[in-house]
């Protein structure tokens, strides 16, 4: 066994297949309240392939295991020869079938992490576990791992202390990648032989968290610029009744932005090896289905710096068209006291707008899209009488475009920085060792950012300053790469921070 191998062992249901899970970061292992739900030996590799987890089914019936092997493995040199003999001797007969299963493996001389959920009164069986254990001579670390209050910690630390290498603490279910971390560094203390090796292992994962952390924010800040500026434009031919066309490219332009956000969230889920949970389903009207739904902008956006900081921006709120402004339909109502330019407002706003907007400003309604038609306008108005008309008459003959989008106002950006936020916080802080599917809806992504403060609220200024500086120059089409360098590496370092509290 070159590559640094792990056998878990323990009593039935105390969290050997919970461990082995959160430790590999993968939910396919078989974790059940039902006792005996391992019943084989399952060999489980590190995804990077570093190291390998055997999980057991563990011992029985330690106790009579160890009244007909306790002489042979305490006078034997080679106590790992007396054990092979045993597996030898009973590998035909029903008794001591799951001793068996568990001693082939120790054979092999892998090291040992004994599971032991400390909520659990120490019996004797568990003192024959750890005697036929430490008999093996094997390298060995005991895991607490406590499925309620450890209140039998004490109990068990005062029998572990003289039988294993060391004693650790980690919860299957809370454990965190830097909880990970500790216990390969605690191994590595433990194991000679695998010293270095468990030592750049846990280098990697350290560095395999701090990636996952980078390509999430800049995931994000992707889907920012993807998004922000997003339009879609529909041609009315003459005569055509346009209603009914820009009703349909709105729904298109929503489902684009949505499509946008689903990839982000996916690639969130992959990154942090947490495809099973499941996202949304249009039916129920959860997380990934709802970006346009009330709820969602009751729920999440617009933090108060933001609303501080400039007031309302016009140019991004009619996302930059060009054109003057048409129709009541497209009056823009500003909360008095908020200096508006009308000079600023140039877009053929004709329809969608609405009564929305003096609400979207606060930012607690759903945002709408700019609807904006014939864009090239103002540079018509700009030719030779003569070429304005010959060209006037061109677009009367073949119709005119009407352009959907951008989504106006400020607070479409916080809607999805929020919901990314909640997500990565979410996928951050799962174990592999919660089992099952899950559908997230904006109630639970919004108490995630609320539990660890993680909203765009609660911003340091430093990131919520750079932050305003990409939007308002990704809204002008003036960013550069620069900007978007400086957004996600300080996003990122947010994140760690957040994730390493
Ligand atoms: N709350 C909580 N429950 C846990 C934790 N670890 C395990 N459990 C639960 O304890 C039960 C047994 O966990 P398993 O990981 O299947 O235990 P096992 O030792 O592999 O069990 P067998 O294969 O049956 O021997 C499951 O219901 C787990 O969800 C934990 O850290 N916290
Ligand atoms: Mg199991």
């Amino acid at each position: 066994m070159n590559k640094p191998t792990f056998a878990l062992v323990g009593a039935v249901n105390h969290g050997k297949s919970s461990i082995a899970a959160t430790l590999v970061e993968r939910g396919n292992i078989g974790v059940s309240a039902d006792p005996g739900m391992t019943q084989v030996c399952q060999k489980i590799e590190h995804h990077s392939s570093q190291f390998v987890l055997w999980d057991t089914p563990g011992f029985q019936d330690p106790r009579t295991m160890l009244a007909e092997l306790a002489s042979q493995l305490s006078q034997s040199r080679e106590p790992l020869a007396e054990l092979r003999q045993f597996c030898k001797k009973y590998s035909a007969s029903d008794q001591f079938e799951a001793e068996c299963e568990v001693s082939k493996l120790l054979c092999e001389e892998p090291a040992v992490l004994y599971v032991i959920d400390s909520s659990k009164p120490l019996r004797k069986i568990h003192e024959a576990e750890m005697e036929l254990l430490m008999l093996t001579g094997l390298p060995r670390l005991a895991i607490l791992n406590p499925t309620a209050e450890p209140v039998h910690e004490s109990e068990w630390r005062a029998k572990l202390g003289q039988r294993f290498g060391a004693v650790a603490t980690f919860n299957a279910h809370q454990a965190r990648a830097k909880d990970r971390v500790a216990l390969i560094r605690t191994l590595a203390t433990v194991v000679d032989k695998w010293r270095d090796d468990l030592s750049q292992i846990a280098d990697e994962i350290e560095n395999d968290w701090s990636h996952r952390v980078d390509e999430s924010a800049h995931s994000m800040v992707e889907l920012l610029s993807k998004s922000i500026g997003h339009t879609r434009s529909v041609v009315v031919a003459p005569g055509e009744k346009r209603e009914p066309l820009i009703e349909d490219a709105k729904k298109k332009f929503h489902s684009d932005l949505q499509e946008k956000e689903r990839l982000l969230h996916s690639t969130l889920q992959s990154l942090f090896l947490h495809e099973k949970v499941g996202l949304a389903d249009k039916v129920e009207l959860t997380y990934l289905s709802d970006l346009f739904s009330s709820e969602t902008w009751q729920v999440f956006g617009l933090p108060w710096w933001a609303l501080l900081s400039g007031g309302v921006s016009v140019g991004a709120m009619v996302g930059g068209t060009t054109g003057a402004k048409i129709g009541a339909g497209g009056e823009v109502a500003m909360p008095s006291g908020i200096p508006l330019t009308l000079g600023a407002l140039t877009g053929v706003v004709v329809g969608g707008v609405g009564g929305g907007v003096g609400a979207m400003y606060w930012g607690k309604s759903v945002a709408q899209p700019a609807v904006t038609e014939g864009n090239s306008q103002s540079v018509l108005t700009a030719l030779p009488q003569s070429l304005y008309r010959s060209t006037f008459g061109y677009l009367a003959q073949t119709g005119t475009t009407i352009t959907i989008g951008p989504i106006q106002g400020k607070n479409f950006a916080y809607v999805l920085l929020d919901r990314a936020m909640g997500l990565v916080m979410h996928l951050a802080h799962r174990t592999h060792a919660t089992g099952g599917r899950e559908t997230l809806n904006a109630a639970d992504i919004k108490q995630e950012l609320d539990v660890r403060n993680a909203s765009t609220d609660h911003w340091p200024k430093s990131l919520s300053t750079c932050c305003e500086v990409f939007l308002e120059k990704t809204r002008k089409k003036t960013v550069t790469e620069a900007d978007f360098h400086a957004f996600e590496d300080r996003l990122a370092r947010h994140i760690k921070q957040m994730l390493s509290g």
